[in-house]
C-alpha cells in the first residue's frame, strides 16, 4: 500500500503544476485586494437588486422573495410570488427594478414553472407595496412572457433580465434546456437572447423577425445564459455556461448566431468533439472563453467608484470554480483579469449604492448561501 501511495504522489504533483502552468484555472492562493464581510445567510439565493432606499430584494431558489435591510439584517417575505417549480436548476430566479421604479414601483422577476406540455422559464412583473405594519407584497402580478416551447427536464432555464440603458427594452435570456438543437431553431425562444417591450411583447424591429424567426429573438445559438449586463457605452455583454469546457463571455449584437451547438470551444460531456469557434465559420466567437470551466452563474458590469481600478470591468460569480472572476473590457474587446478563490460556489454579483461589491453564495455543495460585502482592503 505504501509503495502505491509513494508512486501516486509525484503524479498528483505533476497534475497540479500542469494545471497551474496553463494559467487558465488560476484560483491559486493570492492575497485578495478586498475585505470580505458576511452580511446575512440565505437559503440558496439566486439574485438580488437594491432598492433606491438601500434595502434589497433577494430571491431564493425554492420560491421566496425577501425584502432585506442590510442596516439591521431584517428579512421580510414578499407575498404574491407565483408557484415555482424548483426541481433541478429551476427556481425563483432573477429580479430587477423597472427603470421607472421611483414612480411605478414595478418589479420584474423570472421563475421556472410546470404547466401542461412541460416546464419553462417565465417572466413576470408586479407592483412593490409595503403596508404601514411592514407587510410587503408584489401586487397584480402578471406573467408577461413565457419561453417556448415548454419541454421536459429541469436544466438550463437561464432567465436573466436586463433593461436597456434607455429603459425602453427588456432583454431576457432563455436557455436551451439541455436540448441542444433549439438554440438554432428560428421558431423557438430557447437558446436565445430576447428583446421585449416592458409589457412582455416582442419589441418592434427585432433583427430576425422578417426572416421568419420568433419575433422576440435578438441573438441565437446560446446554451445556458446566466448573465447579461450593459456597459457604460450601451454594449450588451452576456456570459454562458459552455459544455465540457467552453464557458463564454460574448458581446451581443443583434441578429448574430453565437454557434451552439454547432460550434463551441468545449466538447460534449459524452466526449464527442464540437468544432471550436474559428474565424470565417459564420458564427460569432466569444470574446473570452474558459477551459477548464468556471461555470458562470451571474454577471455584473461594475460602474462604481469604491474600486476605481475595476470601474468598467465585468464580474462573474463562478459556481464549480468557487471563484469571483473579473473580466477586463476595452471597447469591444475583453480579456481575463483576476480569479479569486472564494471557497464556495458563487451565484451572483451585484453592486451596492456606495460601489461596494455584493456577492451571493449559491448555497449548494457545502456552502451556506451567504451574502458577502466586499470593500477595499485597508
Ligand atoms: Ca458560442
Ligand atoms: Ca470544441
Amino acid at each position: 500500500m505504501r509503495r502505491i501511495a509513494m508512486t501516486a504522489l509525484p503524479l498528483i504533483l505533476m497534475a497540479c503544476s500542469a494545471e497551474n502552468a496553463t494559467g487558465q484555472n488560476a484560483a491559486a492562493p493570492v492575497d485578495k485586494p478586498f475585505a470580505t464581510a458576511t452580511i446575512a445567510d440565505f437559503d440558496s439565493p439566486w439574485a438580488m437588486t437594491f432598492l433606491p432606499d438601500g434595502r434589497a430584494l433577494v430571491t431564493e431558489k425554492a420560491g421566496e422573495m425577501l425584502l432585506f435591510d442590510p442596516k439591521n439584517g431584517t428579512k421580510i417575505p414578499i407575498a404574491g410570488i407565483p408557484t415555482v417549480d424548483s426541481a433541478g436548476q429551476g427556481g425563483l430566479m432573477d429580479v430587477v427594478l423597472s427603470p421607472g421604479f421611483a414612480q411605478d414601483k414595478m418589479v420584474y422577476f423570472s421563475f421556472s414553472e410546470s404547466r401542461d406540455g412541460g416546464k419553462g422559464v417565465a417572466l413576470a412583473k408586479g407592483g412593490f407595496a409595503q403596508a404601514s405594519d411592514g407587510t410587503t407584497s408584489l401586487t397584480d402580478v402578471q406573467v408577461i412572457f413565457r419561453a417556448s416551447p415548454y419541454v421536459e427536464g429541469n436544466g438550463h432555464y437561464s432567465g436573466r433580465i436586463a433593461f436597456s440603458p434607455d429603459g425602453k427594452y427588456l432583454f431576457f435570456t432563455n436557455g436551451e434546456r439541455q436540448k441542444f438543437d433549439p438554440a438554432q431553431d428560428p421558431k423557438s425562444t430557447l437558446g436565445k437572447v430576447l428583446r421585449l417591450n416592458p409589457d412582455g411583447t416582442p419589441a418592434a424591429g427585432n433583427p430576425l423577425a422578417a426572416k421568419g424567426f420568433h419575433p422576440a429573438i435578438w441573438s441565437y445559438g446560446h446554451r445556458n445564459l446566466l448573465g447579461i449586463a450593459f456597459d457604460a457605452d450601451g454594449r450588451l455583454w452576456e456570459q454562458e455556461m459552455g459544455p465540457k469546457g467552453g464557458d463564454e463571455v460574448n458581446l451581443i449584437k443583434p441578429g448574430l448566431n453565437y454557434g451552439y451547438p454547432t460550434v463551441s470551444n468545449g466538447s460534449h460531456y459524452d466526449g464527442r468533439d464540437i468544432p471550436d469557434h474559428k474565424p470565417g465559420d459564420g458564427f460569432e466567437a466569444p470574446k473570452v472563453s474558459w477551459n477548464p470551466v468556471i461555470s458562470p452563474g451571474g454577471l455584473l458590469y461594475y460602474s462604481g467608484d469604491m474600486f476605481p481600478a475595476w470601474k468598467g470591468s465585468l464580474f462573474i460569480g463562478g459556481l464549480s470554480s468557487k471563484a469571483l472572476v473579473r473580466v477586463k473590457l476595452d471597447g469591444e474587446n475583453a480579456a481575463k483579469g483576476d480569479q479569486w478563490d472564494m471557497g464556495a460556489r458563487i451565484r451572483d454579483v451585484d453592486q451596492g449604492p456606495d460601489g461596494a461589491l455584493w456577492v451571493l453564495e449559491d448555497g449548494g455543495d457545502g456552502s451556506q448561501g451567504r451574502l458577502l460585502k466586499l470593500t477595499p482592503k485597508r
